[in-house]
């Protein structure tokens, strides 16, 4: 398997990275493709990797393509040959696991990455590779502080999103909100106190470290 990284631990690459890190048992190359370079956006990787030009993206086992996070995360879930299962080990643990990955994701990562899109830094980074709308940067961030004000509320007395131990809906709301608040102070208001001591126990595990650096120079930790 072949893992599409980027140059920079990015809200999309960031959860994908962590997964690896946190699940265990899986071996997987890497490359590097870079941002900062518009490589992404080059036609050699839209025709041979991701004709929509973003990263992460997977080959698999029998050299198919996936890409978007959730699709990736649930691939390597079921490949990987030991560790612990980041969606649940039942139907309905991981129905539940689910939900709540699809509530973070509608209601607090994409407004977040949205409300980025909406700033002039995204108009320069993109340079038109994206259709932005700086029109709705405002309601973004409405619409991701509500999220996160309800998410903080129903996490009273849960260490985790799902219940007791980190899964795949911690993982994703994690490494959207960390690579987004180095922009926007603003997503780790210390007033939803569920919130910030979920997300500082997130911060220190051993994952989320790890999935900093890049899983090309994290290779020999993974072996
Ligand atoms: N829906 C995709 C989103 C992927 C995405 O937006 N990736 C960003 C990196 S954080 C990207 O490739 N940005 C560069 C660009 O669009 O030019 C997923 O779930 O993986």
């Amino acid at each position: 398997m072949l893992f599409y990284d980027a140059d920079n631990p990015t809200p999309n690459v960031m959860p994908v990275r962590m997964f690896i890190h946190e699940r265990g048992g899986l071996a997987l190359d890497t490359t590097i493709i870079s941002l900062a370079e518009l490589e992404n956006r080059g036609r050699n990787y839209r025709e041979t990797v991701n004709c929509r030009g973003e990263v992460p993206a997977l080959r698999g086992q029998d050299g198919q393509i996936i890409t978007e996070i959730i699709a990736i995360c649930e691939y390597l879930d079921e490949k990987a040959t030991e560790g612990r299962s980041l969606i649940g080990d039942t139907p309905e643990h991981r129905a539940h696991v689910r939900m709540w990955t699809r509530r973070v994701d509608l209601e607090i990562a994409q407004p977040v990455v949205a409300w980025w899109r909406g700033s002039s830094d995204a108009e320069d980074f993109y340079m038109g590779y994206r259709t932005l709308a700086p029109e709705a940067q405002r309601y973004h961030r409405l619409l991701a502080e509500q999220g996160m004000n309800m998410l903080d509320e129903e996490m009273e007395a849960r260490n985790y999103i799902c219940g007791d131990k980190m899964m795949l809906a911690d993982i994703l709301l994690f490494g959207t909100m960390f690579t987004m608040s180095m922009t926007g102070a603003w997503i780790n208001n210390p007033n939803r106190k569920n919130l910030a001591a979920w997300s500082e126990r997130m911060r220190v595990s051993g994952s989320a470290r790890a999935a900093l650096i890049s899983l090309a120079g994290a290779k020999d930790s993974l072996a």
